[in-house]
């Protein structure tokens, strides 16, 4: 008898320490909500953040912001939004109907850049450690002109390369991707990295980093094509240190995976966001 009922408290401690949200070092809760609503189905409506997301780390955007999350250590639940297009509750929550998401308290905060600045701005405001924005304005203009760079330069080239299918056109493209890719290779050599703002790690470099994860191995995979060390040596060690850390882990997806997502828009031809109007 004593034993059962020792047995059921562990079970209870269990299950409230589950309710807990995640610190640095605890796993996220994570709801899945296909047609359900978010309302009826949260775990913990007191949970600090709620980060909504797609299911299996697949998109990049999604990616940035756990990184930040993870980065500065701050509490969060995870819910999982499926179905294309999104669901009437998340709607509400994301008119845009693009994830990632945040809630806090009563208010929403969507487009991944605005996310993680947003973020950095409360880690400050809770006086944490970690900062993966520099106080110094003319760091954090660098920082935002390169993140204006990946999202209207860079990763349109990237995915118009990749899902090129007119072999007459590919060295054009390619050109068109490594010119793009040169500014990252010039702010490392300017900053001296390790990251791209120097020693340490930034919102600039969780910014990039999903989108040079995923053209390492998509590239390789449909065009053959490999980061030329030659023009390219400072950013491929600054991928590697990247890659290195355990935020970039436990939010990446496996290589099989990229591929067998990305088989789903390159041979389906489809013009998804980073072509046109993400
Ligand atoms: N500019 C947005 C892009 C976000 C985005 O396009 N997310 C995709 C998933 S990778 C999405 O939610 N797509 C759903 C849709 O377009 O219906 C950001 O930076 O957050």
């Amino acid at each position: 008898m004593k034993l059962i009922v020792s047995l059921l408290f562990y079970i209870q401690l269990a299950c409230v320490s589950a309710f807990v949200s995640a610190g640095k070092n605890e796993k996220p809760k994570c709801t899945e909500l296909g047609m359900g609503g978010y309302d009826q189905t949260i775990i913990n409506p007191n949970s600090s953040i709620q980060f909504f997301v797609l299911p299996g780390n697949t998109c990049p955007y999604v990616q940035r912001t756990h990184i930040a999350l993870q980065e500065l250590g701050l509490p969060f639940d995870i819910t999982e939004v499926s179905g294309m297009p999104k669901p009437d509750w998340y709607l509400r929550i994301n008119p845009r109907g693009k994830v990632p998401a945040l809630k806090k308290d009563t208010t929403v905060i969507y487009e991944s850049a605005i996310c993680n600045e947003f973020l950095c701005d409360l880690a400050n405001s809770m006086n944490t450690e970690q900062t993966l924005m520099p106080s110094d304005p003319i760091t954090r203009a660098k920082i935002r002109l390169l993140n204006d760079h990946c999202d209207n330069v860079f990763s349109k080239t990237q995915f118009t390369y990749l899902m090129n299918k007119d072999s007459e056109k590919d060295q054009e493209l390619k050109e068109a991707m490594e010119d793009a890719l040169k500014m990252y290779e010039d702010t490392l050599a300017e900053t001296r990295g390790p990251f791209l703002m120097g020693a340490d790690f930034t919102i600039a470099d969780l910014h990039l980093l999903p989108f040079l994860q995923r053209l390492v191995i998509t590239l390789k995979y449909w065009k053959n094509y490999e980061l030329p060390q030659a023009k390219f040596g400072r950013l491929s060690k600054w991928l590697d240190a990247c890659l290195d850390r355990d935020s970039v882990k436990e939010s990446s997806m496996s290589e099989r995976d990229t591929i067998e997502v990305y088989k789903k828009f390159v041979e389906a031809d489809y013009k998804f966001g980073g072509l046109n109007k993400n």
